[in-house]
C-alpha cells in the first residue's frame, strides 16, 4: 500500500467510527486468547479483516485500530508525562489504569523508560546500574503524538528511530500491559528462553514467544517450537541497517510473552506489575552486552577447574558404577575435571542425605580432590518437610512459599507431617517420596539464605563437593491440579497433590483475564500447571507468587551462590536451570534436556550464543543428548562441538519411569554415553578436549574479561563483522572472543564442513592445514571425524595457552605458549592473559590478586619485536613461557638475535623451526621467558632479527 493510501485509512480510523483498516504487516493483535470471531472482535472495538491469501503467517484478523492507548494530560518537559485513557477501544482484560506515569531517565547514555503508576509489582533485582563504559553514541526520547501518545527513540548520530509506538496499542490494565512498537530492522536477536532454530528472528511473519519459566525440555525436533522454556530473558539486540547495535530490557517478572511482526514490530505483553525498558545504545553488538552488563551486572567468574570437562548421568546404580565410568574415561586419556552426581546420590530423594549404595562418598569425593578433580552435586530446591533439613528450617524461622490464609490450607496433606502442621506452608511434590516445600529464597530477612548456607555447610563437612547444580527450579512441582490417576512424573506414592483453586476470588490469580500463550498452547492448563499457585506467598508472605514465579531459579542462585562461597570457602561454579535477567551474576546455566538428535546439537550453538547475550557466558548442552539413546556419530560430534561450549558437560538419562498400576517403576533406560563407551569417541574427545586445555588460559581470560567489564566469552559471528550482510544467517559457526571461530559438524554423515569466512584474516588450527591462511567467504573444509573441528585463529591476536594435560590442575603447572596471528599488511596483534590461582574467593574482582599481561607483538623487515605489558601481578609462581608460535610469519629469523630486555638468550635451535611455505615460526626453549620476570616489570621486550623471505 502506497503511503497516502495508508494516511487516508489513518485518518478515517482516528476521525470515524467506521473500520479503520490496517496493512496486514504492521497489526496490533486484538485477539491474542482463546476463541476470536468477528463479534468478539467488534465487541472489543477492534477491527476485524480476513488476511487474504499471501499475508505473512500469523496475521492476526483482529486488531487494535492505530488510537489505541493514551492521551498526554501533562508534561514536563523533562522526564515526567503523564498519560490519561483516551478514546479507542477499552483494555479487554480489565479496567484501564489511568493516568499513567511516564518517565524517562538516563543512566549515561542509556535510555530508561518507565510506565507504571504506584503500587505496582518490580523485580526486587538490585541491579547495579552502572552507565556503559563506550559514551560515543547518544539517545534520544521525543513524544511524537499527544492525542494518541506515541514516543520514539532515537539515535542522534543517524537520526534513526529504534522505538517508535506509533504503531499504537498500549493498554495497562492491572493485569494486561501491553506496548508495541515498529523496529529499524529484521535482525532482531534474543528473548528467552526457548529453542530458536535459527538465530536471527524470522521477522517475516507474526511469531509469539512466550516467557514464563517452566519445567520443559527443548524441542528442536519441530520446524518451530515457540515454548517457553526453564527461563525468562526479555532482551534483545537489534543490528540496525547500517550495522549500528542496540538492545533493549524489559524488566518484569510477570508471566509474558513478545509477538514478533512484520512491520518489522514487537508487542509486548504482560500479566502484572509495570513496564521498566532501558535501551543499550552500542554501538558495537559487544558495546550493547558491555552496557546490558554493566547495568544488570556482569557474571560471575567461574573456578578455572569449572572450565575443564564434566562427566555426568542420571542413572547411576550407586557409587561404585559412578567411579567406574570415571575410572574408565580417565583410563582412556580423556581430559577430566568434574564428575556428577545426579540426585542417584541422595537418600530417597532428600538433599542433604546420602543413599545406603553411596556410603563411600565422602572419601571418594577426597579422593577425587587428590587427583586434581572436583565434584559438582545436583540440589533440588524442594524440601521433604518430615526430616531434620526441614526442622532445622522451622527452628531457624527459614520462609517458605505459603498459602495466603489458614482456611486454604489443605488439612489432609498438611496434617500428615508435624513439622509443618500448624504452618501454612504451600506442600507439593518433587522427586521426594513425601510432599516437599519450597523454600522462599525472596525473603528480604536473611533467615532463609542463612538456613539454606547452613544445610550446605553441614554437608560439605561430610562431603566435599566444589559446585552446586540447582535443577528444578522454575519451581517445577509434580502434578499440580492433575487429578487423573495416570500420574506421569513423580515417585510420592500418597496421591497428595497440590490443588490450586482456579476459580473464585482465591482462584483469581490462577484464572486472570488474559492467561498468556504459556497457558494457551497446553489446553485445559492454568498459569500453576506443573508449578506452584500463583496466589501462594513470597517474600516473606508479602508478595504473590504470580508477580515473582519467574524469580524463583534467580533468586535460588543467589542464595546458593552465597552459601557455595561460604561452604566451600573457595570459588567453584553453580550451574541453574532457571534463570533470569541478572542470574549470570550468581550462576551458570545448561540448556536443559534435549534430546540425543542432529537438531538437537544444531540449536545447542544456538542456545549458548543467546545466553552470553543474556549475561550468562557459563552456559552449554547436555553433550551427546539427554534424552533417548545417542548414537556413535552424534556423540562424536557433540564432543567435537562442545569442548568449545564453556560449560562443558557430558550428560544424559538412564533413568526411565513406568507407572505400572500406580506405582512408579525405574528401569534401565538409555545407554551409558560417555565418551569411553566408543573408541572413536573416545579419541575425537580426547582431541578436542586435548585443543580446548591447551587453550584455557584464553578461555580463562575470556571469562576474566566478561566478569570485569561484561564481554561474551561465546559469541556469534555477526558481533565481529556486523557490517558483512551474509553474517546474520551464520549461526552454525562461534567465536570465542573475538580471535578464536569455530565451525563444528553438526549433521550426519559429513566429512566436510562448509564454513563462511568473514572479511580478516584467518589460520587454520587444524593438523592437516596448520597455520594456512584461509580465503575469505564460503570455503569447504575438512571435518573428518578424526580431525580437529575446524578452528580458526584471526589475524591479528595473540593467544595465551599451555601445554595440556588430562587435567586443568595438573595443566596449570605446564609451560605457557603463546599463538601469534600475523594480522593482513604485517599490523601490529595484540593478546592478553588474565591469570591467577582460579580458586580464591573475592566480592569485588577488580580487587581480586591477579595477573594481567598485555602482548603486542610487530614486525619489520628486519626485526621482530614482541612486548609484554603487565597491568596487574600477584603473589605467584608461574610456569615459564616456552614456546612461541607465529603464524603469517614471512621471514628468515636469525635464532641467534633473540634478545630479552637488553640481554641476548639462547633459543634452542633443535627444537625451533621456521617453516616458510607455511609461513610459520615455531620458537621451542624450555625456560624461554620467565614470566615471574615479566610480572616484575612494566614493560619486558623480546626482539630478534630477521629478513624477507
Ligand atoms: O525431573 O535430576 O534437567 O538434567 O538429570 C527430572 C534428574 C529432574 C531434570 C534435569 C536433568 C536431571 C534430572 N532432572
Amino acid at each position: 500500500m502506497d503511503q497516502k493510501r495508508l494516511g487516508i485509512l489513518i485518518f478515517l480510523c482516528l476521525f470515524s467510527s467506521t473500520k479503520c483498516f490496517v496493512d496486514v504487516n504492521r497489526r496490533v493483535d486484538c485477539f491474542p486468547d482463546l476463541g476470536a470471531s468477528q463479534a468478539a472482535c467488534t465487541q472489543r472495538g477492534c477491527s476485524w479483516d480476513a488476511a487474504p491469501n499471501g499475508s505473512p503467517t500469523g496475521t492476526p484478523y483482529c486488531y487494535y485500530p492505530t488510537n489505541t492507548g493514551y492521551a498526554v494530560s501533562s508534561n514536563d518537559g523533562k522526564e515526567n508525562i503523564q498519560l490519561t485513557k483516551q478514546g479507542g477501544p477499552a483494555n479487554p482484560y480489565g479496567a484501564d489504569i489511568s493516568p499513567l506515569t511516564f518517565k524517562t531517565s538516563k543512566v549515561g547514555n542509556v535510555l530508561e523508560i518507565s510506565i507504571g503508576t504506584t503500587g505496582r509489582y518490580t523485580p526486587p533485582l538490585n541491579l547495579p546500574k552502572q552507565p556503559p563504559s563506550n559514551q560515543a553514541e547518544t539517545l534520544n526520547f521525543q513524544v511524537t503524538s499527544n492525542n494518541t501518545f506515541s514516543f520514539k527513540v532515537t539515535r542522534q548520530s543517524t537520526g534513526r528511530a529504534l522505538w517508535d509506538t506509533s504503531i499504537g496499542g498500549l493498554l495497562f490494565a492491572d493485569k494486561y500491559i501491553q506496548i508495541a512498537t515498529l523496529l529499524p530492522s529484521d535482525r532482531i536477536f534474543g528473548f528467552g528462553e526457548h529453542v530458536h532454530k535459527k538465530m536471527k528472528h524470522d521477522m517475516t511473519r507474526y511469531t509469539t514467544w512466550p516467557m514464563f519459566a517452566r519445567d520443559i525440555g527443548p524441542d528442536s525436533g519441530s520446524a518451530l517450537s515457540t515454548q517457553n522454556l526453564y527461563g525468562t530473558q526479555p532482551f534483545y539486540l537489534c543490528v540496525e541497517p547500517d550495522g549500528k547495535a542496540h538492545g533493549v530490557l524489559i524488566i518484569n517478572s510477570n508471566a509474558q510473552e513478545v509477538t514478533l511482526g512484520p512491520a518489522p514490530h514487537l508487542i509486548y505483553r504482560t500479566i502484572g506489575g509495570q513496564l521498566d525498558l532501558a535501551f543499550f545504545p552500542g554501538p558495537k553488538p559487544e558495546d550493547v552486552i558491555q552496557g546490558f552488563l554493566a547495568y544488570i551486572g556482569r557474571p560471575f567468574l567461574p573456578a578455572y577447574w569449572a572450565l575443564g570437562y564434566q562427566l555426568c548421568r542420571w542413572g547411576y546404580k550407586n557409587l561404585a558404577d559412578m567411579q567406574a565410568v570415571i575410572t574408565r574415561n580417565q583410563a582412556a586419556g580423556i581430559p577430566l575435571d568434574v564428575p556428577y552426581a545426579d540426585i542417584d546420590y541422595m537418600s530417597h530423594y532428600e538433599d542433604f542425605t546420602e543413599g545406603d549404595d553411596w556410603s563411600g562418598f565422602p572419601a571418594y569425593a577426597q579422593q577425587l580432590h587428590s587427583q586434581g578433580l572436583h565434584l559438582i552435586l545436583i540440589f533440588d530446591p524442594a524440601i521433604e518437610v518430615d526430616y531434620s533439613s526441614f526442622q532445622r528450617g522451622i527452628d531457624q524461622n527459614a520462609s517458605f512459599i505459603e498459602w495466603p490464609r489458614f482456611d486454604l490450607v489443605p488439612r489432609q496433606i498438611q496434617d500428615q507431617y508435624p513439622m509443618a502442621k500448624s504452618t501454612k506452608i504451600m506442600l507439593g511434590n518433587v522427586w521426594p517420596e513425601r510432599n516437599t516445600a519450597f523454600p522462599d529464597f525472596l525473603d528480604t530477612t536473611g533467615k532463609t539464605d542463612a538456613w539454606w548456607a547452613g544445610e550446605f555447610a553441614r554437608f560439605h563437612n561430610i562431603t566435599p563437593f566444589d559446585g552446586m547444580w540447582i535443577d528444578m527450579n522454575e519451581p517445577s512441582n509434580f502434578d499440580t491440579n492433575v487429578y487423573s490417576s495416570n500420574r506421569v512424573h513423580g515417585e510420592a506414592p500418597t496421591g497428595d497433590k497440590l490443588a490450586c483453586p482456579i476459580s473464585g476470588e482465591d482462584g483469581k490469580l490462577d484464572n486472570p483475564p488474559y492467561q498468556t500463550q504459556a497457558v494457551y498452547m497446553h489446553p485445559g492448563e492454568n498459569l500453576c500447571s506443573k508449578t506452584l499457585c500463583m496466589n501462594a506467598k513470597t517474600q516473606r508472605g508479602t508478595q504473590d507468587f504470580y508477580n515473582t514465579k519467574n524469580l524463583y531459579g534467580w533468586s535460588e542462585a543467589r542464595s546458593t551462590y552465597a552459601a557455595l562461597k561460604s561452604a566451600t570457602g573457595k570459588r567453584g561454579a553453580v550451574i541453574s536451570r532457571s534463570t533470569f535477567i541478572s542470574s549470570g551474576r550468581y550462576s551458570g546455566h545448561w540448556l536443559g534436556d534435549n534430546t540425543a538428535r542432529w537438531e538437537d546439537l544444531q540449536t545447542s550453538v544456538i542456545g549458548a550464543m543467546e545466553f552470553n547475550m543474556f549475561g550468562i557466558p557459563y552456559v552449554g548442552s547436555d553433550i551427546c543428548g539427554f534424552n533417548g539413546p545417542t548414537t556413535e556419530e552424534l556423540c562424536l560430534r557433540w564432543h567435537q562441538m562442545g569442548a568449545f561450549h564453556s560449560f562443558s558437560r557430558n550428560h544424559n538419562t538412564q533413568a526411565k519411569l513406568s507407572i505400572i498400576n500406580s506405582l512408579y517403576i525405574k528401569f534401565k533406560g538409555d545407554p551409558a554415553q560417555d565418551p569411553a563407551v566408543w573408541p572413536s569417541v573416545a579419541q575425537a574427545a580426547k582431541q578436542a578436549l586435548t585443543f580446548r586445555y591447551q587453550y584455557l588460559p584464553y578461555l580463562y581470560s575470556l571469562h576474566y574479561r566478561a566478569s570485569l567489564t561484561g564481554s561474551t566469552v561465546v559469541r556469534p559471528l555477526f558481533f565481529e563483522f556486523p557490517i558483512d550482510s551474509e553474517i546474520f544467517s551464520i549461526d552454525r559457526q562461534f567465536l570465542w572472543g573475538s580471535a578464536l571461530m569455530i565451525a563444528p559438524a553438526l549433521d550426519p554423515g559429513v566429512t566436510t564442513v562448509r564454513a563462511y569466512f568473514p572479511a580478516d584474516r584467518w589460520y587454520s588450527l587444524q593438523d592437516e592445514t596448520y597455520g594456512n591462511q584461509m580465503p575469505v567467504g564460503y570455503n569447504t573444509v575438512n571435518a573428518a571425524t578424526t580431525s580437529l573441528t575446524p578452528v580458526f585463529v584471526r589475524g591479528g591476536s595473540i593467544l595465551p595457552r599451555q601445554t595440556p594435560t588430562t587435567t586443568t590442575t595438573s595443566s596449570r603447572q605446564n609451560p605457557f605458549e603463546m599463538l601469534i596471528a600475523v594480522a593482513a599488511n604485517a599490523q601490529p596483534s595484540f593478546g592478553e592473559l588474565f591469570y591467577d590461582d582460579g580458586v580464591t574467593l573475592f566480592d569485588d574482582i577488580t580487587k581480586n590478586p591477579h595477573f594481567s599481561f598485555n602482548f603486542n607483538y610487530s614486525t619489520g623487515d628486519t626485526a621482530a619485536k614482541l612486548t609484554f605489558v603487565t597491568n596487574d601481578k600477584m603473589d605467584l609462581t608461574l610456569p615459564t613461557l616456552d614456546i612461541i608460535e607465529i603464524f603469517g610469519y614471512e621471514y628468515y629469523p636469525d635464532f641467534n638475535s633473540f634478545i630479552w630486555n637488553g640481554k641476548s638468550i639462547n633459543v634452542n635451535v633443535q627444537t625451533s623451526t621456521y617453516y616458510p611455505l607455511r609461513k610459520m615460526l615455531y620458537i621451542k626453549t624450555k625456560g624461554l621467558i620467565d614470566l615471574n620476570d615479566v610480572a616484575s616489570r612494566a614493560t619486558s621486550v623480546l626482539t630478534w632479527s630477521h629478513r624477507v623471505v
